[in-house]
């Protein structure tokens, strides 16, 4: 079956925080994370994803002083770095402060619904931003989830989002869809999604995916978080092929590669990209047709 493989966008992951599951305190020093951001961009990041509270399973919330006071000296410092810049939160001013900052994507893992001000703070900003589907809520969320059909759940989920968002003033273009990978799933709800993801590219707006380092690849390999590579690669590879379209991850370089590699041999040929690291929009959808595997 021809489907289009949309040309892949890396988002690297800039945790400011003390407790994320994958790189827990390795950036809370703002000049680490600005230092580590550089990094990224050099190894072909084209999106930072910048977060001040760690959202794993269990975590408690952070307050909004604690938030700002830890992402915004590094948005500030990341401006200019020559990538666009992504505020990981639910809250709406600290999407506000950041926006300021000069980030142009909010990467909400509640889908607006955290806080109230969220869709009209977006909508005024005229930023991106990413809906995401969660079961529950941070703290709770991996106790015993339970879907019907988790594919059809989500996916529904995700529709009525986009109309809230749409609803709300937030132009269509704009509005970027994730699955939620790990948020209120099972390992085998995971794996469903990522099998079926075409189903919620269906739906017509850009696919995030964020599997980097998670448990559910821990626990098909047994390996540590930092020794997750190969298998965040393995689903970013077979997300692309069906469609999907921004890569969150904290192994830029490696994800790079093997995206740029996996869209040219999906597509047959080999094209020089279209875009660059400082321009790369997913509101533009270059796609190139191939053949998807059955
Ligand atoms: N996953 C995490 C955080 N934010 N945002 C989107 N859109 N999609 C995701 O899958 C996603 C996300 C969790 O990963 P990480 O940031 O590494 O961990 P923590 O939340 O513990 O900081």
């Amino acid at each position: 079956m021809a489907v289009p493989v949309p040309e892949p966008v890396v988002m690297g992951v800039v945790n400011v925080t003390p407790d994320s599951f994958s790189d827990g305190g390795e950036w809370l020093d703002p000049d680490a994370a600005i230092a580590h951001g550089h990094a990224l961009v050099a190894q072909g990041a084209a999106i930072l994803d910048i977060g001040g509270e760690s959202t794993r399973p269990g975590a408690e919330p952070v307050s909004e002083a604690e938030e700002l006071r830890r992402v915004v000296p590094v948005l500030e410092g990341l401006a200019g770095a020559g990538a666009r810049l992504s505020i990981d939160t639910s809250k709406a001013a600290v999407a506000a402060a950041a926006s300021d900052a000069g980030a142009t994507v909010v990467n909400d893992v509640t889908a607006l619904r955290g806080d109230p001000d969220m869709a009209a703070l977006v909508a005024d900003r005229g930023c991106d931003v990413c809906l995401m589907h969660m079961l529950g809520e941070p703290r709770t969320m991996q106790r015993d989830p339970r879907y019907g059909d988790v594919v059809a759940e989500v996916r529904r989920f995700l529709e009525q989002r986009l109309e809230h968002a749409v609803r709300h003033g937030i132009a269509t273009e704009r509005v970027w869809l994730d699955p939620g990978i790990g948020f209120g799933k099972t390992i085998d709800h995971n794996l469903e999604l990522l099998a079926r993801l075409h189903e919620i590219v269906a739906l017509g707006r850009p696919v995030v995916v964020g599997t980097s380092r998670k448990s559910f690849l821990g626990t098909i390999t047994g390996r540590a978080p930092a020794d997750r590579v190969a298998g965040t690669i393995a689903t970013n590879v077979l997300a692309l092929a069906q469609g999907a379209r921004v890569f969150r991850v904290h192994d830029v370089a490696e994800a790079r590669d093997a995206l740029l590699v996996a869209a040219a041999t999906l597509a047959g040929r080999w094209l020089p990209p279209t875009t660059t690291s400082t321009t790369t929009s997913t509101t533009t959808s270059t796609t190139r047709t191939a053949s998807r595997p059955s």
